[in-house]
């Protein structure tokens, strides 16, 4: 079979990190790992570039990997990965991966105990082997068990910043064909769920089969899994798998009510429908006998919509967000659905950065794409001092930076405000970046934990208390620290966090960005039932990230969160008070 782009990435990769346990020099490292990354997210099919004859005009891709490229496109092998994992267990490349471990200790693992596995590393670990290793002792012993604990529990699911725009696109392309007459992506995508396991997506049609061709042969499909009249799957280049379904328009609401799930929403609407002498699946509602059993004469209830399928069961229409059993069934039968925050609702984005730390783009740049995107305001947060890596800003530079804010406020002549805030960091000590005699100086200051995730639970939910007892923060950022789709959270006591929060009345972050949608939902329909504010922010560093708040906000709504609850929804006026009242 030939090898896909993904598979050819991969191979890259590994060769990067063999190469780096052999102790070979960093540029040629990254050169196959920057290669590997370029190929995993290329949007085309290697084969037909290489086809072309134009592998070379694919960035970071000179003569040598083109000439690697293509013997890996004819063989489907690669020769010198093959010479490379003769001389270093490629097994190494996994343990390197392991949070603690790098190629360094990989490679003293492999000599001194002659580990070449992760199994064999985990063994040796909990025997206490490690420990005695030049440069190891129990504390990185233990830390090895813990990352080898936190890989076993990677899913291969992909977050929805990526899943979303390549389903998008594709149902885009599937909408342009004719007799394509009703099109939607369904599952955990529609649901709004930060990773996803597969794409599900739905079209209508009475003619279903130039439709299916048409999306077995997509330029980005690397292989083609199933291809049936009515269901066809495919492997995209990047890895994702794509399910389509195509149906009759007299069944749509059934199929895209069953494919949206979750399995929970479903389960709880086929028992309903039991009830009402009903059997429920994806393509009608069956009559029933006292027994169950379908009785085949009786006339089918077919639905051409979701609300259709909602209102057989007496219940309003239940948006995709909170389809997860988790108590909207009961609010829908009492008429108590809460009514979800929409994109439309919000005014203001609360966290970028500029130039003066580590975002892209100047002051006024910010202003005018945030004004473009129809925001009414907005704060400058940039990185406080203690992020050296992101130009965080000392005391002086950030003074400095409230003149730049003010005269951009008002050039911007009342079309926007520009507020001035900062990111705080809370340090690893768990004492905050700036006195307060200057965070006092500022109109809204984010408080945020960007290192030293891992300690223990007491220290690091202490380090988010001292941050939140501290009357000038008014914001907690990306409160849990994760990275999707596989970086854990922080180990916070959230109920500590929750409870100061409300004492307090700090506001706690939905940061929009899908690498990160933390707050989760559960935690923020937590937080809005103790009455905490929200504040959804896109974080951005460029104009474009301002466009992602749409994540966020699909993160709202699995939360239950109305417009209510969401500082950013605000107006202006609202907003002002609402610090006046926190001493501004
Ligand atoms: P994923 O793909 O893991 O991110 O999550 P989903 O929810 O997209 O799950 P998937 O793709 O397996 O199935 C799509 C929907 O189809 C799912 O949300 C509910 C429905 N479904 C699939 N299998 C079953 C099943 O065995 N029972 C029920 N009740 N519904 C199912
Ligand atoms: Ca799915
Ligand atoms: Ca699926
Ligand atoms: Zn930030």
């Amino acid at each position: 079979m030939p090898l896909t782009n993904r598979e050819i990435a991969d191979i890259f990769e590994k060769v990067a990190t063999l190469l780096e346990i052999k102790g070979e020099i960093i540029h040629r490292v990254l050169s196959y790992r920057r290669a590997g990354e370029t190929i995993r997210d290329l949007p085309r099919d290697l084969h037909a570039i290489a086809a072309e004859g134009t592998l070379t005009a694919i960035p970071g891709i000179g003569d040598t990997l083109a000439t690697k490229i293509t013997e890996m496109l004819e063989t489907g092998t690669l020769q010198f990965y093959e010479k490379l994992a003769a001389e270093i267990p490629p097994g190494l490349v996994e343990v390197v991966h392991i949070n603690g471990v790098g190629p360094k200790k990989a490679k003293l693992f492999w000599k001194e105990l002659n580990i070449t596995t992760i199994p064999e590393l985990e063994a040796a670990a909990r025997e206490g082997k490690l420990r005695n290793l030049a440069g190891m002792g129990e504390k990185s012993e233990k830390k090895i068990i813990e990352g080898i604990e936190a890989l076993s529990r990677q899913t291969g699911r992909v977050p929805l910043g990526i899943a979303l725009p390549a389903a998008q696109a594709i149902l885009d392309r599937l909408m342009t064909l004719a007799g394509a007459s009703e099109g939607a992506i369904a599952g955990s995508i529609r649901r709004g769920r930060p990773t996803i396991g597969d794409v599900d997506l739905l079209v209508a049609s009475d003619d279903a089969t130039p439709i299916m061709d048409t999306f077995v042969k997509m330029e980005q499909v690397a292989r083609v899994l199933g291809h049936g009249p009515t269901k066809s799957s495919v492997e995209l280049l990047n890895g994702l798998q794509v399910d389509l379904r195509i149906l009759e328009k007299s069944r749509w609401g059934t199929a895209l009510n069953y494919f949206t799930g979750s399995q929970a929403h479903n389960i709880r609407m086929r028992e309903l429908a039991l009830k009402a002498g009903y059997s429920l699946n994806e393509h009608a509602f069956s009559p029933v006998d006292s027994q169950g059993n379908i009785q085949e004469d009786a006339p089918k209830i077919l639905c051409d919509s979701e609300e259709k399928v909602y209102a057989t069961l007496g219940l309003p229409w239940i948006p995709p967000e909170i389809r997860e059993d988790s108590g909207e069934i009961e609010a829908a039968q009492a008429g108590k659905l809460p009514e979800l925050i929409t994109l439309n609702d919000i005014q203001a984005d609360l966290h970028m950065h500029t130039t003066w730390s580590d975002g892209t783009l100047s002051i006024r740049e910010m202003a005018e794409a945030a004004l473009q995107r129809g925001r009414k305001y907005i704060v400058i947060t940039d990185h406080s001092q203690y992020s050296a890596i992101a130009n965080g800003l000392s005391v002086e530079r950030i003074l400095q930076q409230q003149l730049e804010v003010r005269q951009v406020d008002q050039e911007m002549g009342g079309r926007i405000r520009v507020f001035h805030g900062v990111e705080m960091d809370i340090r690893s000590d768990g004492t905050l970046d700036y006195p307060d005699e200057v965070l006092e100086k500022l109109d809204f200051v984010v408080a945020s934990l960007h290192i030293s995730l891992r300690q223990p639970r007491e220290q690091i939910t202490q380090r988010v208390l001292n941050a939140i007892n501290n009357p000038h923060v008014d914001l907690i950022g990306h409160p849990r620290g994760q990275l999707l789709p596989d970086r854990e959270p922080a180990d916070l006591d959230m109920d500590a966090v929750f409870a100061a929060a409300k004492e307090h009345g700090t506001a706690l972050e939905i940061n929009a960005n899908p690498r990160r949608l933390d707050l989760e939902a559960q935690y923020a329909r937590r937080a809005v039932e103790l009455g905490i504010p929200i504040c959804i922010d896109t974080d951005a560093h460029a104009a474009e990230q301002m466009d992602l708040m749409g994540y966020g906000v699909l993160t709202a709504r699995r939360g239950w969160v109305t417009a209510a609850s969401v500082i950013n929804t605000w107006p202006v006026e609202k907003f002002i008070q609402w610090t006046q009242q926190r001493g501004k």
